[in-house]
């Protein structure tokens, strides 16, 4: 079929790399982005997420499933980078192997930009279609609404030979903090014969986990950048029923839990400060998913007060489960006092790729 030779997109990704450094983006979360879109997510330094976006259609009254998934793992990098893997076993972006795996190999940065824009830049690799991948993805939020707009470009587009571009847009309503209602529509640009993709559902933050997970239909294929491009193959009769679960795997330390579990939490903390310790030698603020300062320094016997000023529920868990924080809304504070001298690394429960330590001397 006839496509147009299009500018590649490394020259735009470069632009991007160019900016200067800007604080992380938020974790990952389907209340950031559709699910068709690779949003402009990262992933903590030295932390890992996983990804599971399934897609299926229901056939003969829901006696079969055909299910097209598609797992994604990454690992957050020094420099705020994060690298990934994209794996779909039930491909349907290359005609020649309809059915087949797909893996796409992909590294991204985030960079905040004034007014609120976040700027996403992802390279990436497809191996099957053989093609150097590229995306820009710009996000805005208004308010209740997250606006989001990416530009794709394929060196070798549904292995077609051709390069290729594509656009997609969509966005995310906040009906509350745990809940979104959420679109998308996308297709190739640089060619008019492979039809429009969308979406359309809602993303919920599961309270009390660190998980968020979405349900969508659509017409769409797997969820790496070239499947995102083009609509469904197989069954292109059947409205597509999709789901999104985001699972934050933390650090190494986190994992060695396992084979040192540490000793079960007390039910209630009896050292915990009333919640207006004025006395507090130190406070962290909990902001911008990040403790601030992620390390702090006092003397035993003296108390650190965690205040969370995000629109999002916080908490401060001891890694070792020996003391916790209840969930702090937007204003809440918690302080606890530390009698004895060591270090104390604690986490979020709901993201726990956020982390700080309290070194009491
Ligand atoms: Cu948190």
């Amino acid at each position: 079929m006839p496509l147009v030779r299009s500018p590649r997109p490394p020259a735009l990704l470069a632009a991007a790399l160019l900016l200067a450094a800007a604080p992380p983006a938020r974790a990952q979360s389907t209340l950031e982005a559709p699910p068709n879109l690779k949003g402009t997510w990262a992933v903590r330094p030295g932390t890992a997420s996983f990804v599971f976006a399934h897609r299926f259609v229901s056939l003969h009254g829901g006696d079969e499933l055909v299910n097209f998934p598609t797992l994604t793992l990454a690992v957050g990098l020094p420099g705020r980078f994060t690298v990934g893997l994209d794996h779909a076993t039930n491909s349907e972006t290359v005609a020649d192997h309809l059915g087949g795996n797909e893996t796409e190999y992909w590294v991204k940065r985030a960079f905040r930009l004034p007014g609120g824009v976040t700027l996403g830049g992802l390279a990436a690799y497809n191996g099957l279609a053989k093609s150097f991948d590229g995306a820009v993805t710009a996000r805005l939020p208004l308010g209740r609404l997250t606006v989001l707009g990416e530009a794709r470009g394929f060196s070798d587009m549904f292995g077609t030979g051709d390069a290729g571009f594509a656009a997609a847009g969509g966005g995310v309503l906040h009906v509350n903090r745990y809940l979104g209602v959420m679109g998308d529509v996308g297709r190739v640009l640089s060619a008019d014969s492979f039809g429009t993709v969308w979406s359309g559902g809602v993303a919920v933050r599961i309270p009390g986990s660190p998980h968020t997970l979405s349900l969508y239909a659509g017409n769409g294929s797997v969820a790496t950048l070239q499947g995102a491009s083009r609509p469904r193959a197989l069954f292109p009769d059947k409205l597509r029923w999709g789901f999104t679960f985001t699972v934050p795997l933390g650090g190494p330390r986190r994992w060695m839990q396992i084979l040192r579990p540490p000793p079960e939490a007390p039910p209630a903390d009896s050292s915990a400060a009333p919640m207006d310790a004025g006395a507090a030698a130190a406070s962290v603020l909990v902001k911008d998913f990040t403790f601030g300062p992620g390390k702090v320094r006092i003397r035993a016997g003296q108390s650190v007060r965690w205040v969370n000023q995000d629109d999002d529920v916080h908490s401060a868990v001891a890694d070792d489960g020996s003391w916790s924080s209840p969930d702090l809304e937007r204003g809440d504070a918690f302080a606890r006092r530390f009698d004895t001298p060591g270090r104390y690394p604690y986490y979020c429960r709901q993201h726990p790729d956020m982390t700080g330590v309290i070194v009491v001397e």
